[in-house]
């Protein structure tokens, strides 16, 4: 087929899972045409199927906001038309569906075979697609998608909640590259980092204050005084960064934690890493918590949204209640100071990893682009008939 996808370029999840989405379906011998704003950053080298095609906002001095929304429709209007796709998946309803909506519109009959499917991934569901400046623009760009898609069922569930929606909303988790992300001994990149059998703990994200990243430095400063020897490793950056530097310092914990910033190769420090972090009061999925387990380290999440559809309590890690760092740092103590209850946690985090594997949920989105293009004709057949 031939395919436009639409993501977010920045560090977040959705962009993640559109640009890995994008490559998979390029090695299963798809033409992909992926669309944003700036080439997103696991986009980085040439991929054979894949073309990248920028989307150019004109500054003007009567803009203070410029209407991205509108360029990336005439964008997906001139790929419909000149690149003849065959579908058009968006990454996150706002304004990607929006625009997707318009464009369809103004090529009427020409584009009336092209099915549009979304893919809601979170915050433009639970917080930003909720404000009520958004919503009757996200419920109707939904409610017109010829297809959606949910990264869990928790948010299927909450979209049915929060939003008027008369479409069925498939479940399609996201994914993860068991292969690229998985354990690795490393001695070199962990002696860099530890000593002896001091142990890791790791937390990745875009440090937006929902991934409360405080609660991660106040549950490792009370790991510290239990007496395990640890380092924390922080990897991201955001608009939380400097408060949480603040508190370590307040805390007393900053020789034992390391800011290392936005990385590339996450998978490295994932490798070599004993417990993960993921504090969260709101995540649809947790895909960095499903990168860390494929690497075979046990997550200690907080149990909110579809954390615990992902993160099995007692098993892959530890789910506790949105907040409480005195049960995180329990918890993390009891598995880090119990090497038989700590390997048998590694092994199920990248067992549960496994059913995440990538080859088989891009296969699930193939055969939903399918049953939605064979609607799509029967729908058209019978209109016409
Ligand atoms: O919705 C967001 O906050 C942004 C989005 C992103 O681009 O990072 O994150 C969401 O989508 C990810 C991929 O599907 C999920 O793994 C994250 O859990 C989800 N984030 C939240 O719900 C906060």
């Amino acid at each position: 087929m031939n395919i436009g996808i639409v993501g977010y370029p920045t560090y977040g999840g959705s962009g993640v899972v559109a640009t890995e989405l994008s490559k998979g379906l390029a090695r299963r011998g798809h033409k992909v045409h992926f669309m944003s704003y700036a080439r997103p950053h696991r986009l980085n080298g040439f991929e054979t199927n894949i073309s990248f095609h920028e989307v150019t906002i004109n500054a003007y001095p009567l803009f203070e906001y410029p209407p991205y929304d509108l360029a990336l429709a005439s964008h997906m209007v001139n790929l419909i038309e000149y690149q003849k796709l065959d579908l058009l998946h968006v990454h996150y309803a706002i304004p990607h569906t929006t625009s997707a909506f318009l464009a369809k519109q103004i090529l009427g009959p020409k584009a009336a075979h092209v099915p549009i499917i979304t893919t809601l991934h979170g915050t433009d569901i639970t917080i930003v697609g909720s404000d009520p400046s958004y919503l009757p623009v996200v419920n109707f760009s939904i409610n017109q998608s010829d297809g959606v898609t949910a990264v869990s069922g928790y948010l299927r569930d909450e979209t049915y909640m929060r939003f008027e929606i008369d479409n069925a909303i498939e479940v399609i988790p996201n994914f993860v590259d068991l292969e690229r992300f998985k354990r690795d001994a490393k001695e070199r990149c962990r002696k860099s980092i530890v000593q002896g059998d001091e142990k890791i703990i790791t937390h990745v994200s875009n440090f937006r204050k929902v991934k409360r990243v405080t609660d991660v430095a106040e549950t490792f400063s009370r790991v510290l005084k239990s007496g395990i020897r640890a380092k924390l490793l922080f990897v991201g950056d955001g608009p939380e960064r400097s408060t949480v530097e603040a508190m370590c310092r307040d805390l007393g914990c900053c020789e034992h934690v390391r800011f290392l910033g936005k990385q590339e190769n996450v998978e490295e420090i994932l490798s070599i890493s004993d417990a993960f972090m993921m504090p969260s009061a709101s995540e649809t999925f947790g895909l960095a918590a499903l990168e860390a387990m494929s690497c075979g380290v046990p997550v200690i999440s907080s149990d909110v949204g579809g954390l615990p559809e992902l993160n099995l309590d007692g098993k892959t890690g530890f789910v506790c209640k949105l907040g409480d760092v005195d049960a995180m740092a329990d918890r993390a103590i009891a598995m880090l100071s119990n090497p038989e209850l700590h390997q048998k946690m590694q092994l199920a985090a990248r067992k549960r990893a496994e059913d995440f594997e990538q080859d088989h949920v891009v296969a699930m989105y193939e055969a939903y682009y399918q049953k939605v293009t064979e609607r799509l004709k029967k729908r058209a057949g019978l209109t016409a008939g």
